[in-house]
């Protein structure tokens, strides 16, 4: 289980009085606390990052907070209605979708967030590894319990990848783009990885995890040297760090309406809003299924998440298979 850390309660003591300065005294009385153990508390924070004043005999002001995904910083900033309902962080843990099946199986409520600084052993799918460094990157997986048939379930991941475009072109200005099925790309280069699990009977859905990796402060050197597809990150692609709380936060936002919406409208909105993140919607495409190779036109997607593609004969409804364009014949 995650960790409550152990200063949260004076840093919501000073986020409930913001820019006011709080006496030993008067913090020691609300936490029922020693002195002594406000000023541990206080260093603590202080060894962490947070800046805090202290003024001989009037008290203690916090005056900024670090980058680091503490679970008291998230929530702080985050307006959602479902997302974040309950967030739990981990300093180090082996993987966020682990952690969120295991709360899932403990009756956890849909919405709640696990969020760690670094993972040891990141999933991929079908059994493959996320890089996942401390200190630079965004692993979250949040827990969901949608009304819907199990078979209906990879509509999520559509909706995963459309926050995460949003979020990303929120805090770079850049313009990601999803290719089918679960990749968001900036500049053809994969910026963040989709890894989406069901629990599930006949009659409907017990849970969905939406797991989520996405690199944002990660340099050239340390991504793994066998990539399977071109990565980058947002500060490789833009220059400058950004801010993974800022990050954060976009996303449960984005993540919050869109599933908001999805449970008022269903799948129709999310496939809209993927399609228009999607730039092979009326392109020709190759697509490798393993055991055959398709050629056409990419119409969008169906229902249930497959990518509609019309060949000379027919309308095909691709559920797995590589997609690449075919290239565009340059004129004369
Ligand atoms: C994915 O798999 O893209 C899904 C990744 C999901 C990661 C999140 S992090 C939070 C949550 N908790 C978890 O344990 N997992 C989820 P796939 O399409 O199979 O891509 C994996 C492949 O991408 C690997 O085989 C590597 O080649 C490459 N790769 C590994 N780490 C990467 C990284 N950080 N950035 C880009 N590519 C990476």
């Amino acid at each position: 289980m995650g960790q409550r850390l152990e200063h949260e309660d004076i840093l919501q003591l000073f986020r409930a009085h913001p820019g006011t300065l709080l006496s030993g005294e008067e913090i020691s009385r609300k936490l029922g606390v020693s002195r002594t153990a406000v000023w541990k508390k206080i260093r603590h924070l202080r060894s962490l990052g947070y800046a805090i004043e202290a003024l001989p005999s009037r008290g203690y002001r916090l005056t900024s907070v670090p980058d680091v995904l503490l679970a008291e910083e998230v929530r702080a900033g985050l307006k959602t209605r479902i997302i974040g309902r309950e967030l739990v962080f981990f300093d180090e843990t082996d993987s966020t979708n682990l952690r969120a099946r295991e709360l899932g199986d403990s009756g956890h409520p849909e919405g709640t967030v696990v969020i760690a600084d670094r993972q040891t052993a990141g999933k991929g799918r079908l059994g493959r590894y996320w890089a996942s460094p401390p200190a630079v990157n965004l692993y979250t997986s949040i827990l969901l319990r949608p009304p819907i048939l199990p078979y209906d379930g990879p509509q999520l991941t559509f909706l995963s990848a459309v926050a995460v475009a949003r979020a990303v072109a929120e805090v770079s200005g850049l313009r990601p783009l999803v290719k089918w099925p679960n990749d968001v790309l900036l500049n053809g280069r994969k910026v963040a990885g989709l890894l989406n699990e069901m629990n599930a009977e006949t009659e409907g859905v017990r849970y969905i995890v939406l797991g989520i990796g996405v690199n944002l402060n990660m340099r050239p050197e340390q991504f793994p040297d066998d990539l399977r597809y071109p990565a980058t990150s947002l500060v490789i692609e833009t220059g400058r760090e950004v801010s993974r709380l800022a990050f954060a936060r976009s996303l449960y936002r984005h993540l919050d309406s869109l599933y908001g919406e999805f449970l008022t409208s269903g799948f129709p909105p999310v496939i809209r809003a993927w399609e228009a993140l999607c730039d092979l919607i009326g392109r020709d495409v190759e697509v490798d299924c393993q055991s055959r190779l398709i050629r056409g036109r990419v119409e969008g997607l169906d229902n249930d998440g497959g990518l509609l593609v019309r060949t000379e004969d027919v309308l095909e409804k691709i559920l797995a298979g590589d997609v690449r364009p075919l290239e565009r014949t340059v004129p004369g």
